[in-house]
């Protein structure tokens, strides 16, 4: 809650000025005498599903020639649960080649991006975009983002039950403002008398993040959510889920008041409760979130100044019920499970692994290319991972062989040849694009992982598991801070080196080094594997090993 002495943030005066989120984006998408949008119009863009950005490698040469940054526009989809048909693969892949910069980018929350689009083929992208069924609405500002879920539905019919659920919440807690579709889609001005029923006409404090998760499965990593749903099964149906509130990544070195923290379990209900819960957890953090100080504005600030115990009996205030005690359940991991495998219906399911989540065509690997091949041919739909990666669903088995030599001839098989290591490695994107970067993550990432599994070699130990992520700096978009190795962007080539996150997504990890450069990494990770090889127990897991030994204590 914004306490009276301290005034409203910028950003909410543009929303309570913006008339529902329409502000003055058409009089600047229409300037002609700059790349760029109003000041004001750059903040409600975001809950169009656009980013402005501009190359950070050009801005020093463009700013000594007197010209302004290179603007171009990064477009994020709105996809629950990471599905999406062939045809809107082929569709975002089009787009990406005639508007963008060639590549696709999945991100770490089962969505596409879209980099380099320029302002004039903004409004034509996102049009196209909704003639494929997909939408761009909500993918970013201060409201419910895309909501997340185990991408494995066909596993058996509870996940395509649960999906269902994310669709749902998805469409239940999307903006009702019609600027979307008057802006990109051409639809009449509404005359008035509009309404945001839950959201109000300042929507949200902050982003606002919800996952549903299926045990054994944490691949969501639903603890790093403002809210997140733990699907409970019971004699092989969904008996409900457990409810979980105040998880979330971003933190701002050097500001202590700012930090990463996992979000409590509050509860449980039957699946008939989930809309409703959901609508009361966004509108208590609706009335309560600081709208003050940006920096302090996610719900789990609202959680930590107020108690978890405030915040459920709040809850369950506006909710006219009581939530049910929660019910036990067990993750066995946050990553994904590469390779084929049949699933409950006897079709089959082939997950990729994708560096980054970049799908582009490269000198040895087509990638791109061999995507639209496959999507070309598909039966079945396409599914990006919480982990940057992308399974082929629904193979009929006799279309197995097609898909198979598609995936080979464009190198699109680097699961079976890549180390533990790299398979499981998230990096966000960072640089050039990123205007928060500090430093390199996606194109860090293939120069790190090989001096690593170097070192982990000479220990013995390539084949183990080994959740590396790496972020370009504190805010988290690849949540290093439930990883058992993070590495995030201080400078550039200088990292925070965090240890021990435990491969479930249910502990944070914690700060070892500060602010090292690439030999400083190894030299610190290099004595650790040495006694991972020599001490740890059978199975025991690097991230678990560094905290039962004690070695986090030597931590700076
Ligand atoms: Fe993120 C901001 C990219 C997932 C926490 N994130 C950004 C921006 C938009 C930079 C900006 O504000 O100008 C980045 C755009 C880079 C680019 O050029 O594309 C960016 N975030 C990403 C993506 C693409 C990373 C990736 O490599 O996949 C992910 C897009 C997800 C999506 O499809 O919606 C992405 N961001 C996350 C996650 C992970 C998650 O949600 O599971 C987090 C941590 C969880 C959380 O929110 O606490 C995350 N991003 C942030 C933050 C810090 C928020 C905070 O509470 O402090 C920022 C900065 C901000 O909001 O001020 C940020
Ligand atoms: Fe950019 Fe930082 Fe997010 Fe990486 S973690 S994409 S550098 S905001």
């Amino acid at each position: 809650m914004s306490s009276p002495s301290q005034p409203l943030s910028e950003v909410e005066h543009t929303k309570a000025r913006s008339n529902l989120l329409r502000g003055t984006l058409n009089e600047s998408l229409a300037n002609p005498l700059t790349g760029g949008l109003a000041t004001s119009d750059t903040q409600l863009l975001k809950f169009h599903g656009s980013y402005q950005q501009d190359d950070r490698e050009l801005r020093e040469e463009r700013r000594q020639q007197k010209l302004e940054p290179d603007y171009s526009f990064m477009i994020r989809t709105r996809l629950p649960g990471g599905v999406c048909t062939p045809a809107q693969w082929l569709a975002l892949d089009a787009l990406a080649r005639e508007h963008a910069n060639g590549t696709l980018r999945l991100t770490t929350r089962q969505a596409f991006q879209l980099h380099g689009v320029l302002k004039e083929d903004l409004q034509p992208t996102l049009a196209r975009i909704h003639q494929t069924l997909l939408d761009t609405i909500a993918a970013c500002g201060d409201v419910n983002r895309n909501v997340m879920c185990n991408p494995n539905p066909v596993d058996s019919q509870v996940h395509a039950e649960v999906y269902q659920w994310a669709v749902r919440l998805s469409e239940h807690l999307l903006p009702r403002t019609r600027a979307y579709h008057e802006i990109w889609l051409g639809e009449e001005k509404v005359a008035g008398g509009e309404e945001e029923p839950i959201y109000g006409a300042t929507y949200l404090p902050r982003k606002f993040k919800t996952a549903i998760a299926v045990p054994p499965l944490n691949d969501v990593d639903v603890f790093a959510h403002d809210l997140g749903f733990i699907a409970i099964l019971e004699a092989g149906r969904l008996a409900g889920f457990n409810v979980t509130v105040g998880g979330g990544m971003g933190a701002t070195h050097g500001d202590a008041a700012t930090h990463p923290r996992l979000a409590d379990v509050i509860g449980f209900i039957p699946p008939e409760q989930l809309l409703a819960v959901a609508e009361q957890v966004v509108t208590v953090q609706r009335d309560f979130g600081d709208r003050s100080n940006r920096k302090h504005a996610r719900l789990k600030y609202t959680l930590e100044d107020r108690g978890v115990p405030w915040f459920t009996a709040e809850l369950e205030r506006r909710l006219g019920f009581r939530l049910e005690p929660a019910r036990p359940f067990r993750f066995d991991h946050n990553g994904d499970r590469f390779g084929w495998t049949e699933g409950h219906d006897g079709t089959w399911h082939l997950t990729l692994q994708l560096d980054s989540g970049r799908v582009a065509d490269v000198p040895g690997a087509s990638r791109l290319t061999g995507m639209r091949e496959v999507a070309r041919i598909h039966r079945g739909d396409l599914r990006l991972t919480a982990n940057q990666n992308v399974i082929i669903a629904g193979v009929a088995p006799e279309d197995r062989p097609a898909i198979e030599a598609l995936v080979t001839a464009h190198g699109l098989d680097d699961f079976r040849r890549a180390s533990p290591l790299r398979r499981d490695a998230l990096a966000c994107v960072a640089l050039p694009t990123c205007g928060l970067a500090m430093a390199e993550a996606e194109r860090y990432l293939p120069r790190i992982v090989p001096l690593l599994e170097e070192r982990l070699r000479a220990h013995g130990l390539e084949g183990i598991p080994l959740h590396l992520r790496i972020t370009g700096c504190p805010n988290g978009c690849a949540r290093p801070y439930v990883a058992e190795i993070a590495l995030v962007g201080k400078a550039p080539g200088r990292y925070n080196l965090l240890l021990g996150g435990d491969r479930r997504g249910q502990r944070l990890n914690r700060l070892y080094r500060e602010n090292i450069d690439e030999p400083a990494i190894i030299a610190a990770l290099d004595p650790l594997f040495a006694a991972y090889a020599r001490d740890r127990t059978p199975q025991e897991a690097f991230g678990d090993f560094v905290v039962r030994a004690g070695l986090l204590k030597s931590a700076i």
